[in-house]
């Protein structure tokens, strides 16, 4: 019998729970699809590259409750923002109708910004050609907004002909929006050319941006100021970068379906009595609504098939064990409380959980989701001291 079931007079005798002590708290951890399968988790304790996250310390006491607030996704940044990857690349063909030469025809030139002379360093469209980007942070219009920078090479020629390329933003590859022109000119300012441009009020974020060439074949044409060789080689604008200055950036957290994360969460008795202490993790995927700016619910469908492509388990070598029935996370013991405490008395343990992304059935439909995981602890009081022999939240500690 748990100490903390007594019988209560008042109602006639039956066992009710008379001192069950709540402490809850929500901490989110949330992760992100981005197109390609890649997936991003955002915490703001994670560093990119590591997969290991600390919620800090879940503090439960008696009659207290203790909030953590979630933890915002994004992170304004000022800082040059580069695209996560080239989407799509379709290169146009030289005035004289052969092939832009091939080391002009990297699309992933685009990706960083180099100075000097080197035709390594952009991606030539070509008349008509078009390149497409995506990123992994939000392009954003408004109170704070982003620059759009696309830097073309022309190398500082005292004359040469405009090449000029349309810039469309878009938040989903379907609508695009023109934002401007870029081009060469004035061609003898550098080796760079950098053409600047921001969103216009009516779109609220973008992640891609598109170039498409325009450059027009009458201006070579017609200009009797260049050779004929150059004329022939002309290639139309040439991409050295495409970037964003400023944005909200994703706590940049990259990993693959199949890959596993894990999540710790350190649990401390701060109360005087002992505790048993269990949790709830609640999971959700969220997708993003382009009008309210908000994150809402999303229900993966799967057809017939009953799919969760989110399997959490706990780490090997825990004090802590999962009790289907009851659906909880347990902490196997008890954490004492303050009063009296023993030298060598336990009141703190770690609840360690690996999340993992199922590889096979994490399909198109999770491209810009999020899964959000709720977790949500509770404590009751452990009888004294005589936890070999408790039984607690219907769950037999010590004997499963
Ligand atoms: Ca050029
Ligand atoms: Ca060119
Ligand atoms: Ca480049």
């Amino acid at each position: 019998m748990s100490g903390s079931l007594a019988a209560n007079p008042k109602n006639g005798g039956v066992y009710v729970k008379n001192k069950i002590i709540f402490s809850v708290l929500t901490i989110v951890i949330a992760a992100a699809m981005i197109a390609g399968g890649t997936m991003a988790w955002f915490t703001s304790t994670a560093d990119a590259g590591e997969t290991t996250f600390t919620a800090g310390t879940v503090k439960i006491e008696a009659d207290q409750v203790v909030n953590i607030p979630e933890e915002e996704v994004h992170e304004w940044t000022n800082d040059n923002i580069f695209p996560k990857w080239v989407v799509e690349a379709q290169q146009g063909q030289r005035y004289d109708g052969e092939d832009v030469v091939s080391l002009r025809s990297d699309p992933n030139a685009v990706l960083s910004l180099e100075s000097g002379r080197n035709e390594k360093n952009f991606f030539s469209l070509g008349f008509g050609g078009e390149i497409e980007v995506e990123f992994s942070h939000i392009i954003l219009a408004g109170e704070e907004f982003s620059v759009v920078t696309v830097v073309e090479d022309t190398w500082g020629r005292n004359h040469y002909p405009e090449e000029k390329a349309d810039v469309y933003v878009s938040k989903n590859r379907e609508d695009w929006i023109l934002i401007g022109t870029a081009t060469n000119q004035p061609s003898s300012q550098g080796n760079q050319i950098t053409s600047t441009f921001t969103l216009p009020e009516t779109v609220d974020y973008a992640k891609f941006i598109k170039l498409i060439d325009v450059s027009e074949r009458e201006d070579f044409k017609n200009d009797q100021d260049i050779s004929d060789n150059d004329r022939n080689a002309a290639d139309g604008y040439d991409v050295n970068a495409i970037y964003v200055k400023g944005g909200y950036k994703d706590k940049d957290h990259n990993w693959n379906p199949g890959d596993t994360s894990t999540k710790k969460y350190n649990v401390e008795n701060t109360g005087t009595k002992d505790i048993h202490v269990r949790a709830k993790l609640i999971g959700n995927w969220y997708q993003y609504n382009e009008e309210t700016y908000q994150w809402e619910e999303f229900t993966p469908d799967h057809g017939d098939k009953e799919i969760d492509v989110i399997t959490i388990t706990v780490c090997d070598d825990s004090d802590w064990f999962y009790d289907e029935a009851t659906d909880y996370y347990y902490y196997d013991g008890y954490l004492g409380g303050t009063y009296q405490r023993e030298d060598n008395e336990v009141y703190e343990s770690e609840l360690c959980v690996e999340i993992k992304v199922d590889g096979e059935d994490t399909d198109n439909q999770y491209q810009g989701k999020r899964y959000v995981i709720s977790t949500v602890f509770e404590a009751i009081q452990a009888s004294n001291n005589a936890a070999a022999e408790d039984t607690t939240w219907g769950v037999d500690f010590f004997k499963r």
